[in-house]
């Protein structure tokens, strides 16, 4: 049974760092306002026409914002003093602009700390400006942006259950926080549902534990085919799922959730030779509109205790 658990479907992790990798063309953002410094390095990667790296060369933030807004780059050098952004600060605005490109700071000579503040914020390295050569400097961002596609892989991978293939409950904090702003923009309401498997500790006992991670897969599979694409479904523990919803009604999310629990209560699961069947109880509630989400999951679970407590496979509102 065991080869019967099924490969999940995984969201591809920052493929577009991969190029530079290959020593394929790789696409640099140079952020430096001291033209001197910033003729240096263009000519570094122009002596290398092995190393295929293109430049861009801007000399300030403002700029580097609209070039990152209209193309794509493998890496960003960026100086740590630029006159329209100092230290964490500059490096703190191309995050938030994009949160995976790999960036290498460039620093004076008297500029460690500033340069290790960054590294902590999740800079790939940095380069002491006039203490490099052309090959250093290209192993340097080849290295930065090898680094930044594993740091990346393994924030996925933490994300990840690797049972369903589902986000687990790492980020559900955020991910809600996200989901509630988003309603408030789009001036929706947020629903909140926990669906928990019923008597599932019986397909454990009855089957083995093997075939209930089958029975899970298989699960979590009909949330992710009902639920719509806009939803959030997480794998909130061991047999229970959390399902986020953005919505303009309570009726309305009712009706998704009870579509999920007769998708589960009509199908019949071949396993092996076994031929099993599952429901599903669920608590669902509306988020207020600056609830935090620990309240909001709690009063979920009593709507799915409520459900549990009046029978079973039924959605409690
Ligand atoms: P209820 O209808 O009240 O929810 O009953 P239940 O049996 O579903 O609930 P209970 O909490 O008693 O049991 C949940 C079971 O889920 C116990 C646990 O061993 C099982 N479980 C949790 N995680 C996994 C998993 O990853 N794989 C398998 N096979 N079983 C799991
Ligand atoms: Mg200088
Ligand atoms: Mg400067
Ligand atoms: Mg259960
Ligand atoms: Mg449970």
């Amino acid at each position: 049974i065991i080869n019967e658990l099924e490969t999940q479907h995984r969201e591809p992790v920052a493929s577009r760092t991969g190029n530079c990798v290959s020593m394929k063309h790789c696409r640099v953002l140079l952020i430096e306002d001291d033209p001197m410094d910033a003729s240096i390095i263009q000519r570094s990667f122009q002596k290398q026409d092995k190393a295929n790296i293109s430049v861009d060369h801007v000399s300030n933030m403002g700029s580097a914002i609209d070039q990152l807004q209209a193309n794509s780059y493998d890496v960003a050098l960026v100086d740590i003093n630029l006159p329209d952004a100092r230290g964490a600060e500059s490096f703190e605005q191309l995050r938030a602009l994009d949160s995976c490109l790999p960036i290498i700071v460039l620093t004076g000579q008297d500029d460690d700390e500033l340069a290790i503040h960054a590294i902590q914020c999740g800079a790939q390295d940095y380069v002491a400006k006039g203490h490099f050569t052309t090959a250093s400097l290209i192993r340097v961002i080849r290295f930065a942006i090898e680094r930044q596609r594993m740091v990346l892989g393994y924030l996925a991978e933490a994300d990840n259950d690797p049972l369903t293939g589902l986000s687990n409950r790492r980020n559900l904090q955020r991910r809600y926080s996200r989901f509630l702003a988003d309603t408030q923009t789009m001036g929706q309401a947020l629903f909140v549902a926990l669906i928990d498997l019923d008597r599932f500790k019986e397909i454990n006992d009855t089957y083995g534990h093997c075939v209930g991670d089958v029975v899970l897969q298989r699960s979590a599979r009909v949330l992710v085919e009902t639920a719509s694409d806009s939803s959030s479904i997480v794998r909130f523990g061991g047999e229970e799922f959390s399902v986020m919803m953005v919505g303009d009604s309570l009726a309305e999310a009712r009706e998704q959730i009870q579509t999920i629990l007769k998708r589960l209560e009509e199908m019949t699961m071949q396993i092996g030779d076994y031929e099993i069947r599952v429901t599903a109880s669920a608590g669902l509630v509306q988020a207020g509109s600056t609830e935090n989400w620990e309240d909001v999951f709690s009063r979920c679970d009593e709507m799915l205790y409520r459900a549990k407590a009046s029978g079973r496979n039924r959605v409690e509102a």
